[in-house]
């Protein structure tokens, strides 16, 4: 036997390899622990900004900071211990009976620590469950009490903080971030009368009118149930089925097979309510209204075949995006507007504001500013944030209520609903991210993982031995729902406005400029491609001929059928003539942030223009963009005058689809070594098709030529984003190509 010393590790090679080193962290490797106070505000009390409108962000200045500070945990320094606080003297050996023998049942470090990871997932959520969150402050612009008591809007500057998630809908937790799906848009507002959740999506209408519709619509998307295929996609039979079955989704089909469904990133998507609901102001009246979320970045899509690369090339695209354009200091913005209109107005508008599947044109209902949202901070820990919380869109603070949309109905019923098996129970409400900042009082008791300690005996109201507290607020200053007039037959139906299924959709698709509609035809060809059954294809098609008539043929001709005789209508009521609305283009919002945060990647090899390259990188950064050198591998190139360029990415590690524009400097040895590096061939080959800017310096056209870019459009006009192959000086061209890059990308040349 062999003697066990009690300081003697019983494998002296150990602790080399995690003795000393682990116990003294790398700087950077743990966080500075959180000053309490020293970030701003701590409170909804005095979050007042004396900024409002002058676009300043205001940094960390986060109320939401103070109030999660008692559960944030910093390690840095400190020793391991258990869950009961019991300091752990050994963390790489579990307890045996000798040093070959069994594990001891006794092991309680060992039993506790794989008990806890054996229960480390949580249901993913049954939609949505892929997607990612941050926190920001809500500024209002001035004081809305004419139209709503709610708190949050009862002051200009008045600073109330949010917590949103963006996700997918379709996939799950780990599928890709850029496939074709509607985006969720979620905030949680923690106002101080209470949490306001406004739960939307990237899209202003749903595919269904009913709540009774809803799982039915889920199971067609999801991966199909005998062979869970295939994953965070529309483009399979089930799905196309179902919809073609329920001509009521004709519209929101049509923004789905839109770019809107491939966003450039979660900071360039609109946001909208969807349901019309109701504003109520202290004097009881009560408006309709409709929420929108406008990004101060622009509204910018993705193309088709890029989105497709991307999931491959970095399946966290937006995920990546939204943190690390927070950590620069980018804070991405949207302003909320409502559109407002009385019950009487709504009666006039030929359709019924009750059903989602339709949008009230801002050319009939302009939007009202109502305040500023600022996206400032990252969550400190993925789980305890952004899985954990719960929106809901039962949460409605006074002033805000609903409609009587039957999808909304049922969406209030389902929300809280599901959190209970999502999060274990009735108590979800008490973890951290889901707490209201102001205080929570009632005689709601118990439960799983209750965390208040009620005092006293008192658990019921009305109640004299507590001095009747806590007592009910009164109409004041509590929830008081709108009393507005019902009386009559229980049924099961639909409002006969609820059947014209095809005006708006064939509004929306009018709305869209030449690129986008054809965008919209050939995202249909494709998912129908996916379909295997053709009678499915076929009603679809029909369902399109009801729509437009030569996107019908469009889509028919790329799958290669005639356009049958169109689905039969359901309504003989006259339906409305809408004329375009341009606000439904894409293209009309290229937003306010010019070139801040685009990727450009600057291509180098050897004997590259090291000058030439530092200044078009200064000039970027200095205008927020995001310049990377980027060459065949890591290290240093040995520049043109033989000083050393630091390479930052490889072609391999950052090819072409995760940069928004390309730059080719000038330099005969680096451009004829890219000109051999299939790489790089690619690189360029895939920026112009993806009809995304490109400067070439001298000899950098030649990477152009190699790569069988054309020089200039179809019809031999100049490229207007193709920049410096006409031997422009550098100043000139880089000014062009900042130009083009702010304007996103130029479909003019797109070949798709
Ligand atoms: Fe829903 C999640 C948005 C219809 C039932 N929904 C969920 C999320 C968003 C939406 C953004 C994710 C929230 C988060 O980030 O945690 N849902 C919508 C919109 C709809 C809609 C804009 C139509 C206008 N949803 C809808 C209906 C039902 C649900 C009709 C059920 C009757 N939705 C749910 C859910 C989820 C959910 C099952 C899954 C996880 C969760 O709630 O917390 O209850």
């Amino acid at each position: 036997g062999m003697k066990l010393a009690a300081d003697m590790p019983f494998n002296p090679n150990k602790p080399g390899e995690h003795g000393e080193a682990a116990r003294t962290p790398q700087p950077g490797a743990t966080a500075e622990p959180a000053t309490p106070g020293a970030t701003g505000s701590t409170s909804t009390e005095s979050a007042v900004s004396d900024k409002v409108g002058s676009g300043v962000p205001s940094l960390g200045n986060n109320p939401t900071v103070g109030a999660l500070d008692r559960v944030r945990v910093d390690s840095s320094g400190q020793v391991l211990t258990t869950n009961q606080g019991v300091a752990i003297a050994d963390n790489q050996n579990s307890l045996k009976v000798g040093l070959r023998g069994p594990t001891a049942m006794e092991d309680f470090i060992l039993r506790e620590k794989l008990t806890h990871f054996d229960h480390e997932r949580i249901p993913e959520r049954v939609v949505h469950a892929r997607g990612s969150a941050a926190h920001g402050v809500f500024e209002a612009y001035k004081d809305f009490s004419d139209l709503t008591r709610a708190d949050l809007f009862s002051q200009a500057g008045k600073r109330t903080p949010v917590f949103v998630r963006f996700s997918t809908v379709a996939g799950e937790r780990g599928s890709a971030d850029t496939v074709r799906d509607v985006r969720g848009f979620a905030v949680k507002f923690y106002t101080q009368e209470g949490n306001w959740d406004l739960v939307g999506n990237n899209i202003p209408v749903f595919f269904i009118q009913d709540a009774m519709k809803f799982p039915d619509l889920v199971h067609a998307v999801k991966p199909e149930p005998h062979h869970q295929m295939p994953q965070a996609s529309s483009a399979h039979d089930t799905f196309w089925d179902f919809v073609s079955l329920m001509p009521e989704s004709a519209h929101m089909l049509l923004w789905q097979m839109s770019d809107r469904a491939i966003p450039r990133s979660y900071r360039t998507m609109q946001g909208f309510g969807v349901h019309t609901f109701r504003l109520v102001n202290a004097a009881g009246e009560s408006r309709f209204c409709k929420f929108h979320w406008t990004p101060l970045q622009g509204t910018h899509s993705l193309v088709w075949d890029e989105a497709v690369k991307i999931c491959g090339a970095d399946a966290d695209y937006h995920r990546r995006d939204l943190w690390e354009s927070i950590e620069a200091g980018a804070f991405p913005e949207w302003e909320l507007g409502v559109q407002v209109f009385t019950e009487e107005q709504a009666e006039g508008f030929g359709f019924d504001v009750l059903d989602p599947t339709k949008l009230v044109p801002e050319e009939l209902v302009p939007l009202v500013p109502l305040g500023k949202m600022t996206l400032n901070r990252n969550p400190d820990n993925f789980f305890a944030e952004t899985e954990q919380v719960a929106f809901c869109t039962a949460h409605v603070v006074p002033g805000v209520d609903f409609s009587n949309d039957p999808l909304l109905q049922g969406r209030i019923h389902s929300y809280l609903d599901t959190q209970l098996s999502r999060l274990g129970g009735p108590n979800f409400h008490e973890i951290p991210i889901n707490a209201p900042v102001n205080q929570v009082h009632n005689n709601q008791r118990d439960g799983m993982h209750r965390q208040a300690i009620h005092r006293g005996r008192v658990n019921y109201e009305p109640n004299s031995l507590a001095g009747g507290s806590p007592a009910q607020a009164g109409m004041d200053k509590g929830f008081t729902s709108f009393p507005e007039r019902v009386a009559e037959d229980k049924v099961r139906g639909k409002p006969e406005l609820f059947a014209d299924h095809y005006s708006q959709a064939t509004m929306f698709f009018n709305s869209q400029t030449p690129v986008e509609q054809a965008h919209i035809a050939a995202a249909f060809r494709f998912e129908l491609t996916r379909v295997q059954v053709p009678a499915v294809r076929e009603r679809v098609l029909a369902l399109l001929a009801n729509v437009d008539h030569t996107l019908a043929e469009t889509v028919a001709s790329g799958l290669g059928m005639d356009v049958p005789a169109p689905l039969p209508l359901a309504t003989s009521l006259p339906t409305p003539e809408y004329a375009p609305s341009p606000a439904l283009s894409l293209l009309s919002r290229p937003g306010e942030t010019g070139i801040k945060t685009r990727r450009v990647a600057i291509l180098v090899a050897h004997g590259v223009d090291a000058a030439m390259v530092r200044t078009i990188y200064d000039s970027l950064l200095a205008d927020g963009a995001v310049p990377r050198v980027v060459a065949g591998t890591l290290g240093k190139v040995k520049a043109m005058a033989g000083e050393m360029l630091d390479v930052e990415i490889t072609l391999e590690a950052g090819p072409s689809v995760l940069y928004d524009a390309v730059v080719v400097p000038d330099g005969e040895d680096s451009v004829n070594a890219l000109s051999r590096d299939a790489h790089a061939l690619d690189f360029v080959r895939e920026q112009y098709r993806h009809c995304k800017p490109i400067l070439v310096l001298g000899a950098g056209a030649g990477l152009l030529a190699k790569a069988s870019v054309p020089p200039a459009l179809p019809d031999g006009s100049d490229d207007p984003a193709l920049l410096g192959a006409h031997g422009e000086d550098l100043k000139q061209a880089l000014g062009a190509f900042k130009e083009a890059l702010a304007s996103h990308r130029s479909f003019a040349r797109e070949t798709d």
